[in-house]
């Protein structure tokens, strides 16, 4: 009977003397002479193995070993396997790319990605995604347990929706169509359509040319929305209870994997204090950061990767959490459907503020959201504002002339949010098949 690595210690505990089966790839070979000790891996973990004789395998080829386990307690985990029968299941070539067992940090980042299913055998690079599983899961549970229904929205899409950032072209039969940059309007449909509260964990695409250690061309967005909210501060208080929810599980399943990158995830007081300031108090206390942090010496007028990492520097010192919102942006920095804040007393309509808000987390946005305007003849009156056609939007317009709900919403960035937890150098090494500019394989 196959049993795991990491089970070896139970068997042997649970009967003696038995004989057990271990099955997965051969991860390090050490020869002593007399014996051989091969490091098994399966999907649990490792395993030793001992050979009286000296097997005739290589690094990476899959394998059956049975034998008897026995504890020792200089192997791994304090049991080992000694060896009566083997099969080679499959022999790897010896010319591999690259060791597997190898430090992460010397393979470098291209050939990581450039041959993910070696990279992701690497123990170390295989638990950000056990991590990321955590993440989706947890974040689903949390809306479950309130209420969300989870929806699946197409990615061809009519018309973008996030202003500034650009669109895929797709071709569609004879005309143009795009790839989706967030599920935004669907989600709003589907508020208005009497659900009142949904999410969506799926792929976005934005077709932005900048390579950055934060952007992707295609990532994992984590989606919801919901009815009858007041403002994007009912929004923020959503984010932090989801984000708790996600940290707990984290840390009660991923124990193991946090460890292999040294990493902790914040605790739920931590993100209970988080602050919100409004996107005027950000840019103050950046340009007052600014100085003192020895970065920039101009004055920063956005809240640029720079600020973003000195607003959460402020506020792991002022508030001790690596969180903080930003609330209050400019309209000029959100997209069409954001609902405005009062127009400041006397302020130009150009000044006009927004229910929206952003969430950084140890320097980085990991999430945009925003009340959404829900009023009908607003809508039209801004779409020409921002370059976009009503005939285009037909079906979302319709949604708002016939009876939608004061409604808001938030996205979590997947990849930003696994690559914050991890402290992840590149957003890529958070996506298992990342695509950028010039990587469309594998
Ligand atoms: P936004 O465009 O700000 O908002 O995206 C939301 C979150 O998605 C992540 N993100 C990215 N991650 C990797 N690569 C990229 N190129 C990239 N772009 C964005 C970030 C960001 O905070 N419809 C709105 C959300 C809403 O209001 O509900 C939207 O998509 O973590």
């Amino acid at each position: 009977m196959r049993v795991l690595a990491k089970d070896l210690g139970n068997a042997v505990r649970e009967q003696p003397g038995g004989e057990v089966e271990l099955a997965g790839w051969v991860h390090r070979i050490r020869d002593m002479g007399g014996v051989s000790f091969v490091i098994l891996r399966d999907r649990s973990g490792t395993a030793q193995l001992v050979f009286e004789e000296k097997p005739d395998l290589t690094l990476e080829s899959v394998i059956r070993a049975r034998g008897v386990p026995a504890l020792n307690e200089k192997a791994p985990g304090g049991t080992e396997l000694r060896v009566s029968s083997l099969e080679i299941l499959n022999r790897a070539a010896s010319d591999l790319p690259y060791q597997v067992n190898a430090d992460t940090a010397k393979i470098g980042l291209e050939a990581i990605l450039d041959q993910r299913a070696l990279s992701l055998r690497n123990p170390k690079i295989r638990a950000i995604f056990k991590i990321q599983a955590t993440i989706v899961e947890a974040f689903s549970a949390c809306l479950r347990s309130k209420d969300f229904t989870e929806i699946k929205t197409s990615k061809i899409v009519g018309s973008g929706t996030e202003g500034g950032t650009s669109l895929f072209e797709v071709d569609y039969f004879d005309r143009k169509v795009y790839l989706a940059q967030s599920p935004q309007l669907y989600k709003q449909i589907m508020v208005a359509s009497g659900l009142e509260r949904v999410f969506e964990v799926g792929p976005v695409y934005r077709a932005e040319k900048h390579d950055t250690p934060r952007h992707l061309n295609e990532y994992v967005s984590m989606d919801l929305e919901l009815g009858f909210i007041e403002s994007e501060k009912d929004l923020i208080e959503l984010e932090k209870e989801i984000l708790i929810y996600i940290f707990d599980e984290v840390a009660r399943k991923n124990g193991p994997e946090l460890e292999l990158w040294n990493a902790a995830v914040p605790h739920s007081d931590a993100v209970k204090k988080s602050p919100t300031v409004t996107y005027e108090e950000a840019l103050k206390i950046v340009n007052a950061g600014a100085g003192k942090t020895g970065s920039s010496t101009g004055r920063i007028f956005d809240l640029n990767p720079e600020a973003e990492r000195i607003l959460c520097e402020w506020s792991l010192r002022e508030h001790g959490s690596d969180i903080v919102f930003v609330n209050a942006f400019p309209r000029r920095h959100r997209p069409f459907y954001t609902y405005p804040l009062a127009a400041p007393e006397g302020g130009e309509a150009s000044a006009a503020l927004t229910m929206s808000f952003d969430c950084l987390f140890r320097g980085l946005e990991i999430t945009s959201g925003s009340r959404r305007q829900h009023d009908y003849q607003a809508l039209l009156d801004c779409l020409p504002k921002f370059n976009l056609k009503a005939e285009d939007m037909a079906g979302y317009l319709a949604v708002f002339k016939y009876g939608a709900p004061p409604h808001g919403g938030f996205a979590i960035g997947c990849e930003r949010l696994t690559q914050k937890i991890l402290g992840l150098a590149n957003v890529k090494e958070a996506s298992l098949f990342p695509r950028d500019r010039k990587r469309v394989e594998p």
